[in-house]
């Protein structure tokens, strides 16, 4: 940070700022993370220099021998990673690489399915608002009111009525298991494209915590900066069948030039992701979650689907008589992050919905275990119930910043 702090103080103390921000707080938002130092360095390389439109061996410039030996080595590394026959690693996020495999395998029209945005799903897949919803003929499946999961026997319901081209299974707010091999049979019923956004369990999928869909789905995205841990970024994996339209679809389709240092960034945590601890990190994030929730419960809190198997939970706030919007801002200023959330058939509007979201994974790449989830647990709920009252959210506060200081954020990385 030399040459920052001497060229632009006032960016140099707003990054300092930031950095202390999340240093004495407690990540809880499901969907952050802290990368390694490793990762924050192949970023801020020379690589950023670099124009290389185009793939491996077949750019639109010259002097790539480099950035191909970078790119080759992202991509072997991530096929090794999730066993996937065909990885791009060049898509710039979540949301361009979700727009990549439409643009490749279903045309403007075409009938697709996905779960619908308050019941768990993505923007991209097929909200009215988003291209994805714009652009194609959305049917989106819910999850059961009484039980908050998706049902399997819904969803072929829908498929079998409907008959999409493609199926996504995916989501950014849902807490159980998906059964991969359920989705792939209704699809293969109908003659759909299976197509699985794993965006928030990637890291969970590479750490064997969780059962992948990448042997079974015909197409998977995932970001590159949730519980895998590398840079803000996202990948496509795919079967061999599919490699060509997905590639032309991500350059030239969309994109121009790939983020060469974020791409080099992602080859480190692929690399890190390949390590055994790992698969304890990704383990461990789950068990935390679990405690969390586990604690939620007994202090009163409505967790949907009464738990979690992954490393995320939506707290249904009425059982407390409070709002998401109410309980975010107690969160924040005592210093823990967390996110707002809808819940599935949710009365209330999205600036102020009736959930939260809380997630493990930046708080286990701490290194805090069990004992601490349990902790983060009460803090949350003091925070909560003390929301009218300033004076105590400070005494919250200062606990979350003790916790948070026994746990550096590049201190005990598992
Ligand atoms: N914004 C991400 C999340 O928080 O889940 C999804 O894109």
């Amino acid at each position: 940070m030399q040459h920052l702090k001497q060229t632009d103080p006032e960016i140099a103390g707003i990054i300092a700022k930031e950095t202390l921000r999340q240093e004495e707080g407690l990540e809880l938002i499901a969907s952050e993370n802290y990368t390694s130092q490793a990762v924050m360095e192949a970023m801020g390389s020379t690589l950023t220099n670099k124009y290389s439109e185009g793939y491996v061996g077949k750019r639109y410039y010259g002097g790539n021998e480099v950035i191909d030996e970078m790119e080759a080595l992202c991509i072997a590394r991530a096929k090794e990673l999730f066993g996937a026959e065909h990885v791009n690693v060049q898509p710039l996020s979540g949301s361009p690489a979700n727009l990549a495999v439409y643009m490749a395998v279903v045309k403007p029209g075409d009938k697709v399915l996905g779960l619908k945005l308050d019941h768990g799903g993505h923007l991209s897949h097929g909200h009215p608002v988003n291209f994805s919803g714009l652009n194609y003929s959305f049917s989106q499946y819910e999850v059961d009111e009484k039980t908050q999961r998706i049902d399997m026997n819904k969803v072929r319901e829908v498929a079998l009525r409907e008959r999409p081209k493609m199926i996504i299974a995916g989501f950014s707010a849902y807490s159980r298991d998906i059964d991969w091999k359920a989705f792939k049979s209704i699809a293969d019923e109908v003659g759909a494209i299976t197509f699985a956004d794993i965006a928030h369990i990637a890291g969970l999928v590479a750490g064997k915590a969780l059962e992948s869909p990448v042997p079974i789905f015909d197409i998977v995205t995932t970001t590159t900066h949730k519980t895998l841990r590398g840079p803000r970024g996202a990948i496509i994996m795919c079967k061999a069948q599919f490699q060509k339209d997905i590639d032309r679809s991500v350059f030239p389709g969309i994109q121009g030039g790939p983020h060469d240092h974020v791409n080099a960034a992602k080859a480190v945590a692929f690399k890190e992701a390949l390590q055994p601890a790992f698969a304890d990190y990704a383990k461990q994030t789950i068990k935390n979650a679990q405690a969390m929730a586990g604690e939620l419960i007994k202090r009163g809190y409505k967790i949907l689907t009464d738990g979690t198997d992954n490393h995320l939970m939506v707290v249904d706030l009425r059982s407390k008589d409070l709002t998401g919007k109410v309980a975010e801002v107690a969160l924040e200023k005592v210093g823990i992050s967390c996110s707002r959330s809808t819940i599935p058939f949710d009365t209330r509007k999205a600036m102020d919905p009736s959930g939260i979201r809380l997630g493990s994974p930046a708080f286990t790449s701490r290194g805090m275990g069990i004992s601490e989830a349990v902790q983060v647990a009460a803090l949350v709920d003091s925070a909560i119930m003390n929301a009218a009252s300033d004076e105590k959210l400070k005494g919250v506060k200062a606990q979350v910043q003790e916790l948070s200081k026994k746990f550096p954020m590049y201190g005990k990385k598992a």
